[in-house]
């Protein structure tokens, strides 16, 4: 992700240019650096903040690791773009609220994509306008091919359903405050580790039950689609509208086999908008407070797929900072 972020940087965005890559890993980072050739490399977040050659950070390490380059940043004033899962538990995303807090201004723009997709952008219209009636649920399916080898179990919900964990909010414009994980068939396909592919229940404060199938080894392709079910009508967004192919009897449409093509318009006006608010000192996306309601969701959803239990999300109280 990092890599890809560096990419569209330099050579789709404007207002910015990368000028700082932290990377341990040396062979990544002579990777990273051939994308950003004008870029110093730095062993850690607080060697480049002092090094005064950065107005901005992108943070795209795994989610554990988050904690420890954002709180440096936040000392620092700096904006930062955080990838999501904000943190991997409740206790560090609440010491990143409170650093941000006690810093006096909103910095932490969060990684979720999703929000910039043209389809969940035209479906949050759709549902708040009320055309079709109220809204009364909602079917999301989140598949990827396969995943990497350091991809284990509780990443289904922390790194993968997260995504409909804050999309779900940001839809129904309500908190979700249930979560229930089923186990469905297990595919014999997927690697020893996984126990998938699940069905996990979000159930929000509004009375909207979201089902989402979470399945990572479905092998033909990258799809995200969402039908949600109101009154009088239903929609569905995310189809693929690849290249429709006529041959031999047969008709087929190609689809995707990553987020980075399936969500890259989205990314790219996530990134923009990031980086014309940073310039006027604002944020531009999901912030901490967004990162936050999704860690606690995360939370409770891990703790049903480990029991099957519908397990309650609860919130500490919204500080006003983030009114
Ligand atoms: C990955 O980290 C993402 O963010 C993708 O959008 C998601 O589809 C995938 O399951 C995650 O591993």
């Amino acid at each position: 992700m990092g890599t890809d972020h560096i990419i569209r940087i330099n050579t789709r965005m404007s207002g910015a240019v990368v000028t700082a890559i932290v990377e341990p890993d040396s062979a990544r980072a002579t990777d990273a650096l051939k994308h950003a050739p004008e870029a110093k490399q730095f062993a850690n977040i607080s060697e480049a903040i002092a090094s005064g050659l950065i107005d901005a950070a992108l943070i795209a390490t795994p989610g554990a690791f988050h904690e420890e380059v954002l709180l440096p940043i936040i000392s620092a004033g700096i904006p930062v773009l955080c990838e999501k899962p904000m943190t991997p538990d409740v206790a560090s995303a609440i010491r990143v609220l409170e650093a941000e807090v006690s810093g006096g201004k909103k910095i932490i723009q969060v990684g979720f994509m999703r929000r910039f997709d043209e389809g969940y952008i035209e479906l949050q219209k759709e549902i708040d306008g009320a055309k079709l009636g109220e809204l009364l649920a909602l079917h999301c399916a989140h598949r990827n091919p396969s995943v990497p080898e350091w991809y284990g179990n509780e990443m289904l919900i922390a790194d993968s359903v997260s995504h409909e964990i804050d999309i779900v909010r940001f839809l129904t414009g309500s908190p979700i405050v249930s979560t229930e994980v089923k186990q469905l068939k297990r595919n014999k396909l997927a690697p020893e580790r996984l126990n998938e592919p699940i069905l996990v229940l979000l159930e929000t404060e509004s009375g909207v039950i979201a089902t989402v199938e979470m399945n990572v080894s479905v092998q033909f392709g990258y799809q995200v689609i969402t039908e949600a079910v109101f009154q009088k009508g239903v929609c569905e967004i995310g189809r693929s509208n690849g290249m429709t192919t006529w041959e031999a009897g047969r008709s087929s449409t190609a689809e995707h086999v990553t987020y980075l093509t399936r969500f890259a318009r989205a990314y790219d006006d996530e990134i923009q908008a990031w980086i014309n608010a940073a310039k006027i000192g604002q944020i531009g996306g999901p912030s901490a407070w967004d990162g936050y309601m999704s860690v606690a969701v995360v939370d409770a959803g891990l703790k049903s797929l480990q029991t099957g239990e519908k397990i309650a999300a609860t919130y500490i109280a919204k500080p006003a900072f983030y009114n």
